[in-house]
């Protein structure tokens, strides 16, 4: 089994790059953004207090998200691996990760980690609010809020993998294409490693 973490500031190009790795590898795909806009579309009680919180910029409780990850890891026993998206962003949701992958004896292969400057950052969001009809990114307030959570609460959940050298950081400035290439090439480097 293999498992990826793809790791990132907001609007680093996880979920852009996601979908391309999810074809070639054919990992499943859990993204806890993506989760929690569809609680928030079919108006749950969980969807509706997740809205209040993103709309701040700010990090949906752990609890919550460790819930809806552990409830997709048992509705997926026989994939091939799982390609995490957005998830852990923080220390307690990796340490919770871990012992949830450790149950199924199926621990993180590796973590994609992709680095793009907070200007780029705010300019890619801002671009996207203009169509994507994401509260969250229609506000430069909101960027700046989210990309401040990111360090403040997120950018240790590296260290934490770091440890068990599983960190590989990866330029995430350039064109898609580029950036999925490289991405590659660590991941084929890993996949063989662990053969
Ligand atoms: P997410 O849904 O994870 O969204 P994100 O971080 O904003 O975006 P992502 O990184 O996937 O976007 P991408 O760069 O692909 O989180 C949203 C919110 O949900 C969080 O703020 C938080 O409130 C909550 N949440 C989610 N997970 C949580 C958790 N585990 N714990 C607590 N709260 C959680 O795309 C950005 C734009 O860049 C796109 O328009 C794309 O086209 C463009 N782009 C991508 N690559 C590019 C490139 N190489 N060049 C130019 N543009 C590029």
């Amino acid at each position: 089994m293999f498992n990826l973490i793809l790791f990132g500031p907001p609007g680093s190009g996880k979920g852009t790059q996601s979908e391309k790795l999810i074809d070639r590898y054919g990992l499943k795909h859990l993204s806890t953004g993506d989760l929690l806009r569809s609680e928030i579309a079919r108006q749950s009680a969980l969807g509706l207090e997740a809205k209040k919180v993103m709309d701040k910029g700010q990090l949906v409780p752990d609890e919550v998200v460790i819930g809806m990850i552990s409830s997709a890891l048992d509705q997926n026993p026989d994939v091939n691996g799982f390609l995490f998206d957005g998830f852990p962003r923080t220390s307690a949701q990796a340490e919770a990760l871990d012992k949830l992958l450790e149950h199924r004896q199926a621990p993180i292969s590796v973590m994609i980690a992709l680095d793009v400057s907070e200007e780029e950052l705010v300019k890619r969001l801002m671009k996207r609010g203009e169509t994507s009809g994401r509260s969250d990114d229609t506000n430069e307030q909101v960027i700046r809020s989210r990309i401040t959570e990111y360090h403040n609460k997120t950018a240790a959940v590296a260290d934490h993998y770091q440890k068990f050298d599983k960190v590989k950081m990866i330029a995430g400035e350039g064109s898609i294409e580029e950036i999925f290439a490289c991405i590659c090439i660590e991941i084929d480097l890993r996949k063989l490693q662990q053969t």
